[in-house]
């Protein structure tokens, strides 16, 4: 932060020659395309430091007017998990019995998932997201945030992606409502869950369903 109110040299872009260039962006699509949302985990454990670093990476992310509108609730107390699965479960087993919409449900038919959501415990870590609206600062100033959603979004990617690199699994979960978070976690209310992260290796019985991803041309048009 120490140059905030001025500009420094751009020193750390790199530029690569054409060729090199294509293989880079290659093969860091080949290295993506390889990533699936497990939802098999094993209690394999973690090292702290890899977390960290993955961490850092999503704080990198560009953000509104920098103000940084995150914070990640790391968790790894089994205790913390267990009240996750608890309180998570509670609402998939409303939404899966009631409140989704049958369309939802069709939607989510190929992905096999239910209310059942055994990897909250077993999973070494869960990362919880939240979305800061505001910052309460020390002098009692409310600092409005800008586009929170979406820089906290992009971080979000940034860490999947930064996780997967590592050679971890991950699982973007989003139990609705997720305001019993806030309170597990003794988070204050200027922050909303945005999701869980769970975060560890496979299980070696792990499937995931066999779905693909669109075309380049079903996605997106040169203009
Ligand atoms: N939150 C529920 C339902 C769910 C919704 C979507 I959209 C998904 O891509 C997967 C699941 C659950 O976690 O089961």
């Amino acid at each position: 932060m120490a140059h905030e109110d001025g500009f420094i040299p751009l020193k750390h872009f790199q530029e690569y020659p054409a060729d090199e260039m294509n293989q880079r962006a290659r093969s860091f699509y080949e290295e993506i395309r390889r990533r699936r949302t497990v939802r098999d985990f094993t209690d394999r454990p973690v090292g702290r430091e890899v977390i960290e670093n993955c961490l850092l990476a999503a704080g990198t992310a560009p953000n509104g007017a920098n103000l940084q509108p995150w914070h990640f609730s790391v968790v790894e107390n089994p205790s913390i998990k267990s009240k996750i699965r608890e309180a998570a479960e509670k609402e998939e087993q409303e939404f899966y019995n009631g409140k989704a919409p049958q369309e939802w449900l069709d939607a989510l038919a190929p992905l096999g998932t239910d209310s059942n959501k055994p990897f909250l415990e077993v999973a070494p870590y869960l990362i919880v997201v939240f979305s800061k609206t505001h910052d309460n600062r020390s002098d009692g100033k409310k600092v409005k945030h800008y586009y929170a959603s979406e820089s906290v979004g992009i971080a979000t990617g940034f860490l999947i992606a930064a996780l997967h690199h590592a050679g971890l699994a991950t699982l973007t979960h989003t139990p609705s409502p997720m305001k019993f978070l806030n309170e597990i976690l003794g988070r204050p209310s200027n922050e909303r869950p945005f999701l869980v992260l769970v975060v560890g290796y496979p299980s070696n019985e792990a499937t995931v369903p066999a779905i693909s991803k669109k075309s380049l041309d079903e996605i997106a048009k040169f203009h």
